[in-house]
């Protein structure tokens, strides 16, 4: 593991120095993960503003208040004391400095020349969490005195201290309690823990090699524990100019995770890990990640900042992503914060899901198996709530319960009273339309029918419960609902819930009828199970296509009922980034049409063959000049339409905004953790927005409307346990789908030609 074997690719973010300034920003940008930990990109041995996260997936806690994820003990602590002096940030000066993030292989590199006086020390580490072995996280760091010979002590840290300290209210909590420290002889540190609240035992192991301190030099090994840490030590005399390197097997199990012995996993794993040795893990580790971005990765030509910022966002997605745990979903900061708790909101289906079901299906099938198994919480919802059918929360943690907390800091610093929790009810519908749009994308019938369907028929049996009928109009509305725009809380008719509403009404009675032919005996058992007699069915068609939908004859789109009463206020000031600059006050807004991200534009983009061009082009201009994208969430969809409607230049400076966002700081507040819905947001714009790539109703169309620059992008998709190969540019388009099946054809237009493609037949379309 070094250095010299990167060649930078748009793979690698690169930091050239310390800057004091941003360590918990960078901690945030060089987050590791394996989609079963996500560990916070700290440097190992500690500083005074650091904030190290160790988060696992699933592993949520109350610990008297709202559950939030638990920032865990931290297995990645290596302290190192030169003749008394620890090498730190806070202790001696930084001559010099590299990081490098190889986003191909998830490894962090890091080159640190420490000064003491006229001393210099250089030390050099990287670390990975195994995708293959995903108990496992490897580390290697080395030391070298320039300039003298140094009585060096090498102290490798399980800490068991740690705090989820990012609290928007309230003082920072421990969530847990440490069971058993034991760091015996020679044998592996251990270290247990148990949440207080949820009862989950956490065990971490750790194991190091010392390689070349002996010989010319003594060595001696101490081990100690408290009741809260556990560490290693190794002394030695180091001769000036000689490197000294150690390697570092670290693991990590819970109680969630495996019925066998929490303490002889952990031991077997790292014991297993010496046995392989860091270069075959390494190697075992990098062949699991060429596969995941095999499917994954975006790689545009002739934009070499854009390729390498597309690249990050995918990645934090991938890092934190489970490929195995059902159980678990993605939080608004993946694994790499704890802001918002690590709670689940619909960022995951709208925003994030997308990427997943196109190039990883099986994380997609999971992220809705964590809901479907939390149906029966989200009945109880409803019915608290006074409904039928199901009502997911808001935001959602370990059981599925409504987890929104009561107030919240706001952008501002001001503590907010929180209105989404009993009225963000379009969540209902988003995950809905992702059931739907899995379905379509990967034609898992099994899926649908031992699940998805189940989720559908739910949901529309609330949203039949949730409408009132007004005779005057023979009208269906829904009152009292927050839409996207949170700016507007509480409003009727909002465009966005509404139409969600009506289509997965309508989407639940074709899908019924659709299965009560292909699969009857399915039907009568589901019906059977949720008592659903058919003239239910029929009722939900019959609202679904009653419900209001604000709409002018001229296609402009009322956000919600009364709207266009509020004052009529426009962006006139943008900033250099291309981003609106207006007064932040929420009392204020609310009067306004100013809109906080994208709500009627969002709905636009999930149903693309719904609505005409007209109406796209009118919609878009209009809420253009009216949306302050306050959310992360925002820029990304605006880029979208902007690209399909041809304003490219317009798409670009929404689309650099996002892409760079994170990285950038453009947000503000990467150091709380990544914009993991943002993240998600930049492939739906590369893909849908300029590669102009949409399947709808079963055929595939690609309208590429490249920024200028951009030679060429060139991405895989998966459809239906099929590859498309893409490349194209603004004048080319050169497909492939892979298939076993040889009489394969999948119906597509491309540049407006209708085509069909064929299995494993190379098509190339020319403008
Ligand atoms: O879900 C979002 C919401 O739409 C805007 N505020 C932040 C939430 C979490 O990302």
């Amino acid at each position: 593991m070094v250095l010299e074997w990167l060649s930078d690719d748009g793979w690698i973010v690169l930091e050239r120095n310390i800057d004091r300034d941003k360590l918990r920003f960078q901690e945030t940008i060089f987050t590791l993960g394996n989609g079963y930990v996500g560990s916070r990109g700290v440097l190992e041995e500690g500083y005074r503003q650091g904030y190290p996260g160790t988060y696992i997936t699933g592993v949520y806690d109350s610990g008297g208040q709202l559950p939030e994820i638990v920032n865990a003990p931290n297995p990645v602590v290596v302290e190192i004391y030169v003749d008394g002096r620890k090498l730190s940030l806070d202790e001696m000066g930084v001559i010099e400095h590299r990081r490098i993030l190889d986003m191909k292989r998830a490894v962090l590199y890091r080159r640190t020349l420490f000064v003491d006086g006229e001393k210099r020390y250089k030390y050099r580490s990287s670390r990975f969490l195994s995708l293959r072995e995903q108990h496992l996280g490897v580390m290697s760091f080395s030391l070298e005195a320039l300039d003298c010979d140094a009585s060096v002590t090498v102290k490798c840290v399980v800490d068991g201290t740690t705090r989820n300290e990012i609290q928007a209210v309230g003082d920072p909590v421990r969530h847990y309690t440490v069971m058993q420290t034991y760091g015996m002889g020679r044998d592996p540190l251990y270290l247990a823990a148990r949440t207080d609240a949820s009862g989950i035992v956490i065990g971490l192991a750790s194991l190091t090699e010392a390689h070349n301190t002996g010989g010319s030099c003594e060595c001696q090994i101490k081990s100690h524990g408290d009741e809260n840490c556990v560490f290693r030590e190794f002394s030695f005399q180091a001769r000036r100019g000689k490197r000294y390197s150690f390697t570092r097997y670290f693991s990590v199990y819970t109680s969630r995770d495996t019925q066998r012995n929490i303490h002889t996993s952990c031991l077997a794993e790292v014991m297993r890990a010496r046995e392989r040795g860091a270069a075959q893990l390494l190697r075992r580790h990098t062949r699991c990640w060429r596969h995941r971005w095999r499917y994954s990765d975006v790689a545009i030509d002739g934009d070499p900042a854009i390729r390498q910022a597309v690249r990050f966002n995918l990645y934090h997605l991938l890092i934190a992503a489970s490929p195995e745990d059902m159980d678990v979903s993605l939080p608004a900061k993946a694994l790499s914060g704890e802001w918002y708790k690590g709670h689940v909101f619909w960022d995951t289906e709208i925003y994030m899901f997308p990427f997943f079901m196109y190039t990883q299906p099986k994380i997609a099938r999971n992220l809705l198996l964590y809901r479907y198994r939390r149906l029966e919480q989200a009945r109880h919802n409803a019915s608290m709530q006074g409904y039928k059918g199901t009502l997911f929360p808001w935001e959602s943690a370990d059981t599925g319960e409504e987890v929104t907390p009561m107030l919240w800091r706001g952008p501002d610093g001001k503590i907010i009273k929180v209105h989404t929790k009993p009225m963000q009810h379009h969540i209902v519908g988003d995950i809905s339309w992702a059931v739907s749009m899995y379905y379509m994308v990967t034609g898992d019938i099994r899926f649908m029918l031992d699940y998805g369907a189940e989720v559908i028929f739910e949901s529309a049996r609330f949203w039949a419960s949730r409408v009132n009928y007004d005779e005057d109009t023979a009208l269906y509305h829904i009152p009292e609902v927050t839409g996207p725009d949170e700016y507007h809380k509480g409003v009727d008719d909002s465009f966005y819930t509404n139409y969600l509403a009506r289509w997965n009404l309508l989407y639940a009675a074709s899908l019924y009828r659709e299965f009560l032919g292909s699969h009857p005996r399915y039907i009568k058992k589901l019906g059977d199970k949720m008592n659903l007699p058919c003239s239910e069915v029929d009722a939900w068609q019959q609202v679904g296509g009653s419900i209001k939908l604000g709409i002018q004859d001229s296609g402009l789109i009322e956000e919600f009922q009364g709207y266009f009463d509020k004052g009529n206020d426009v962006i006139t000031q943008r900033n250099a980034s291309g981003m609106p600059v207006y007064s932040k006050d929420e009392d204020k807004l609310q009067h306004t049409q100013l809109v906080k991200q994208a709500d009627v534009i969002l709905l636009l983009h999930l149903f693309p063959g719904d609505f005409s061009r007209k109406t796209r082009e009118i919609n878009f201009a209009y809420y253009d000049a009216r949306t302050t994208h306050l959310s992360s969430l925002s820029p990304s969809i605006y880029a979208i339409l902007a690209a399909e409607l041809g304003d490219i230049s317009k798409a670009y400076n929404y689309f650099h905004y996002v892409a760079c966002g994170d990285l950038d700081d453009y947000f503000g507040n990467t150091d709380l953790g990544i914009h993991a819905a943002s993240l998600g947001g930049v492939w739906q714009a590369a893909i849908h927005g300029f590669a102009g790539v949409k399947l709808v109703c079963d055929r595939l169309y690609i309208n590429p409307k490249l920024p200028e620059k951009w030679r060429m992008v060139k991405f895989n998709l998966l459809w239906r346990g099929n590859t498309l190969r893409v490349c194209l540019s603004n004048d080319k388009v050169e497909i492939l789908l892979g298939s076993r099946k040889k009489q394969l054809e999948l119906p597509a237009c491309i540049y407006g030609k209708r085509i069909q493609l064929q299995a494993n037949k190379l098509l190339t379309v020319v403008k």
